[in-house]
């Protein structure tokens, strides 16, 4: 009967020891581990001058990558998205961006992220205009009496992952400023 109640007493002082040691584990303050940051993702910029195009009119960016607007024109041009499909402007983006004196002065800068993969359209409202092409659906087109390139003044970001798309960027794109490029 002894040994029994002393069996019983070892295995209740066990139990203790193991709760505490579960308590223990309890109110010790967790590791704090640093979350890992993301690789920092380079801009890539597009730009403009007084030709009223958009250089790199088709970028491809990862997901959260920035692209960046930058206009090394006199005058001022915007960023406004739009559905190609039902030709309604979007929310986003819609930036201005301001001219410059040029060369040594500030430029102005419009920055645009996405989360989602996807191929996004914009245009400039100042130079270009969308034109119906099929029931709702429309494509940027030159406006009348603008000077400049031909074309529309519009573009395309592509947000994705595939390596082969994004490596098609154009080398300008990595450059905030095309020294060569300021003219209204
Ligand atoms: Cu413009």
């Amino acid at each position: 009967m002894d040994n029994q109640k002393s069996v019983w007493g070892i295995i209740f002082l066990m139990a203790i020891i193991a709760a505490g040691f579960g308590l223990a584990g309890i109110f010790t303050p967790a590791k704090v581990v640093a979350a890992a940051k993301p690789a920092k993702l380079t801009p890539v910029y597009v730009h403009m001058n007084g030709f009223n195009a958009f250089v790199e009119s088709v970028v491809a960016v990862r997901p959260g990558q920035p692209v960046v607007f930058v206009n090394e024109d006199t005058g001022v041009h915007t960023v406004q998205g739009y559905n190609p499909i039902t030709g309604k402007a979007l929310q986003y983006p819609m930036g201005m961006l301001l001219g410059t004196p040029g060369p040594g002065h500030k430029v102005h800068t419009y920055t645009v992220r996405y989360s989602k993969p996807g191929v996004y359209y914009y245009y400039c409202t100042m130079h270009a205009v969308l034109e119906k092409v099929y029931k709702n659906m429309v494509q940027p087109a030159h406006r009348v009496g603008v000077h400049g390139f031909a074309g529309a003044m519009a573009g395309i970001i592509i947000v994705t992952k595939n390596p082969a798309i994004l490596k098609q960027n154009a080398p300008t794109c990595r450059d905030k400023i095309l020294k060569s490029y300021f003219g209204g």
